[in-house]
């Protein structure tokens, strides 16, 4: 753990941890990965955060990567999900990127409550025969952490995502909707469980959960900001162009999402990176308001 994470935990002040894998060209082209990155952490120290940087280094979980080692872990390859952890670790791999359930894995060890990404992995279309389920959604029920995505994207089966969620018993908080968001548009057309307003509400939400002995964390669903939202039509003609791409590819498993990821960006023109970025620049903002309430909602209190 970096220092100034250590310090800040320790003195109950608010930490916000990221994945890493967004970052990385596995996510986002660069350099819009380095970009990204610095308005994250900039929008998570603006709303009165500590910023941790999750990833593997050295055989090691790191929360909190430091300044100087920050280029190695965005040009890293190797994409850690939380089953990958073991291994990283007991391989001592040299350098990883954390997904959204490697990184919850390692908030919740190192005791931080509140975790931003851009869009969290779910079920895939065509689930009913590859079986290919992120993992993430059992993470998000595993760790008493709140996530703070824009959805996620509609190359996924988002309504077989929420209710997977539902079975597995995460809450899915709208922040300030009442739709759940996919990604790059506001309104996925599907509802979410509840809407909320203020930090505070999401804040006790998770001091409740964790009270009554409720396992797993929040799902905070916030939509891209009005002004970044792209055009549907040319998100679906987008997306139909990653999908094609992966099934002349023949591809299976984690290799599918980078390689979705990659065809959405070229068959926008690159229109879709600065939304990318947009999005993950305001769920920074906002999971940093959440860490904040949580920092002033006493544990006594439940
Ligand atoms: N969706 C995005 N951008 C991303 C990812 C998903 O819009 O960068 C990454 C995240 O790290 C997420 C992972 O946790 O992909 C999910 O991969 P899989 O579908 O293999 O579980
Ligand atoms: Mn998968």
């Amino acid at each position: 753990m970096a220092d100034e994470v250590v310090d800040a935990l320790s003195d109950g002040r608010p930490v916000v941890a990221l994945e890493s894998t967004i970052f990385s060209s596995l996510g986002l082209p660069a350099p819009a990965n380095h970009e990204c990155l610095h308005r994250c952490v900039a929008a998570i120290r603006r709303n009165g955060s500590v910023p941790a940087l999750t990833a593997v280094i050295d055989g090691r979980g790191v929360v909190g990567v430091e300044d100087d080692s920050i280029d190695r872990v965005l040009s890293a390859t190797a994409k850690i999900a939380a089953r990958d952890l073991p291994i990283a670790l007991g391989t001592r791999l040299d350098v990883g990127v954390t997904t959204v359930s490697a990184s919850l894995t390692l908030a919740a060890r190192a005791g931080i409550e509140v975790f931003t990404t851009g869009g969290i992995g779910g079920v895939h279309r065509g689930s009913e025969s590859s079986g290919d389920i992120s993992h993430d959604l059992v993470a998000l029920a595993r760790h008493p952490v709140i996530t703070v995505s824009a959805g996620a994207k509609s190359f996924l089966d988002l309504a077989r995502t929420l209710e997977m969620l539902e079975s597995l018993g995460v809450p899915v908080v709208g922040w300030r909707t009442d739709r759940f968001p996919a990604f790059y548009v506001r309104d996925s057309g599907l509802p979410v469980t509840c809407c909320v307003d203020d930090a505070p509400t999401v804040a006790r939400m998770l001091r409740g959960a964790v009270a009554l002995g409720h396992r797993g964390g929040l799902l905070v669903a916030n939509p891209i900001p009005e002004d970044d939202e792209l055009d549907p039509a040319m998100i679906d003609r987008a997306l139909e162009a990653g999908l094609d791409e992966v099934e002349q590819l023949r591809l299976s498993g984690p290799a599918v999402t980078p390689v979705v990821l990659g065809a959405i960006a070229a068959a926008t023109d690159g229109l879709s990176v600065p939304a990318n970025l947009a999005l993950a620049e305001s769920n920074a903002a906002v999971a940093a308001e959440i860490a904040v309430a949580l920092a002033g909602t006493p544990r006594e209190d439940f």
